[in-house]
């Protein structure tokens, strides 16, 4: 498996990112150049599957808050395109264990049943909080509903996964993984599926500790 996703990670150079099944895969595109935080709506393609509220940063901004690449939560360079999302993956306080975010976004044609699949998104830790786990992952799902009314964490087990705590803050680490469909899944998700006495920590900074992803592009092909 592993061998084949090597071969499918050297081939995306190759084929470019074009062909990815995410509408909107760079986050390049917007409905209006955001201001504010809390703002995903402001995003082409991307939506709240629960209460939590993700942002959205783009260098059309103006004002800092959630510029690009300088933004309240750090300093970061797009891995490609204008703009990234970025959203809670965990809080750790005695108030708040369980607080996530979500990102949802729509794939350009539903997967097809029985076909593999690589998937690679790319994240990067924000720099202003010194709090990094492991856990990332990516759901695919069967159309857009919204979840549940409050911000706990999604209880499902992602399809793609991350294992090894995402400690970077200067550059995007490569979250990859193959998945046969199951189901002719329409849309995908990504967050942090897992309890916080799951996952690991890697903290060095002082409390609150929380853990903020910047997420940028999505490339999703058919093998
Ligand atoms: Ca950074």
């Amino acid at each position: 498996m592993k061998s084949r996703l090597l071969i499918a990670l050297i081939f995306i150079g190759q084929i470019g990112v074009a062909q990815s099944l995410v509408l909107n895969y760079n986050l390049e595109g917007y409905s209006q150049c955001p201001q504010f935080l809390y703002n995903i709506l402001d995003a082409n393609n991307c939506t709240e599957p629960t209460e939590g509220s993700p942002d959205y940063f783009n260098v059309c901004s103006t004002g800092g808050m959630v510029g690009v690449p300088y933004n309240v939560f750090g300093a970061e360079s797009p891995h490609s395109g204008n703009g990234y999302v970025g959203f809670w993956a965990l809080i750790d306080t005695l108030r708040q264990d369980s607080y996530r975010e979500y990102v949802q976004m729509e794939l350009s044609a539903p997967l097809q049943v029985g076909k593999e699949y690589c998937v690679t998104f790319y994240v990067s830790t924000a720099d202003r909080f010194l709090l990094a786990c492991s856990g990332i992952g990516l759901l695919f799902r069967n159309g857009a509903t919204f979840m549940m009314p409050n911000t706990d964490i999604v209880q499902l087990t992602p399809d793609i996964v991350e294992d090894d705590i995402i400690a970077d803050t200067t550059g995007w680490v490569a979250v990859s993984g193959t998945f046969t469909a199951d189901s002719a899944y329409t849309h995908l998700i990504v967050g942090n599926f897992y309890d916080n006495n799951i996952v690991q920590f890697d903290f060095t900074g002082q409390y609150p500790r929380v853990w903020k992803i910047f997420m940028g592009p999505i490339i999703i092909w058919m093998m």
